[in-house]
């Protein structure tokens, strides 16, 4: 995707940059401002004065033909660990599952494709506040054929997403916060493309020295 194309009449433009963040996190949220003169600019154009875009006024192209809508609460919650000091321990989950195995090798019967694309307990916004925050730990996947498209709706906290459709290939992908610590308290989860047809749709079998478990 180009950066910027100069489909404009010849002239002399401002261009400026901030830092598109949806997150209540601070950050140095200054602007940058440069000039772009195209070739052919008389040298003293005139100037035209104009106002700067919104923050976060970042057009961006959609998809509209949904395949796949998953709504993703992120959470914490508090597990039962026999070997920590207070009996405890903190996780963080989503759709109430604290994923639990960094390896990612896709092993049928030890990963299943059973990741709920909902929270299982819709959240009772006007009732009492819960009382069991203990999550389910799992390596479930969401299984999606190849070429999918899919929208999902976070609930809780806001991730930014690098999958590239026309790039990357079919295989096990990994969705995860962005805060490490988080992703070793189980905020990830995985999801399962599909072959499509032919080879250039399909992950290539594994090489034939490939340790055994
Ligand atoms: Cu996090």
């Amino acid at each position: 995707m180009p950066l910027l194309t100069t489909n404009q009449g010849i002239g002399k433009y401002i261009i400026t940059l901030s830092p598109f963040m949806d997150a209540p996190i601070g950050l140095d949220n200054m602007t940058n401002y440069a000039t772009l003169r195209y070739k052919g600019t008389p040298t003293n154009p005139p100037t035209i004065l104009t106002s700067v875009p919104a923050q976060n006024a970042t057009p961006v192209k959609v998809p509209l033909n949904i395949d796949h809508s998953l709504l993703f609460t992120v959470g914490v919650g508090v597990n039962p660990c026999a070997t920590c000091v207070n009996g405890s321990q903190l996780v963080a989950d989503i759709n109430n599952l604290s994923f639990k195995h960094i390896t990612l090798t896709y092993i049928p019967g030890v990963f299943t494709d059973d990741f709920p694309g909902n929270p299982p307990i819709p959240f009772n916004y006007t009732g009492n506040p819960s009382t069991n925050i203990q999550t389910m730990n799992g390596t479930r996947l969401y299984r999606l054929p190849h070429n999918a498209t899919l929208q999902i709706v976070f609930q809780g906290t806001a991730g930014l997403g690098n999958f590239d459709s026309n790039k990357d290939p079919r295989s096990v992908w990994l969705l995860h916060c962005n805060l490490e610590v988080h992703i070793t308290w189980g905020l990830k989860m995985a999801y399962l493309v599909e072959n499509g047809e032919g080879p250039n749709e399909s992950l290539p079998p594994p090489p034939s020295d490939l340790p055994k478990c």
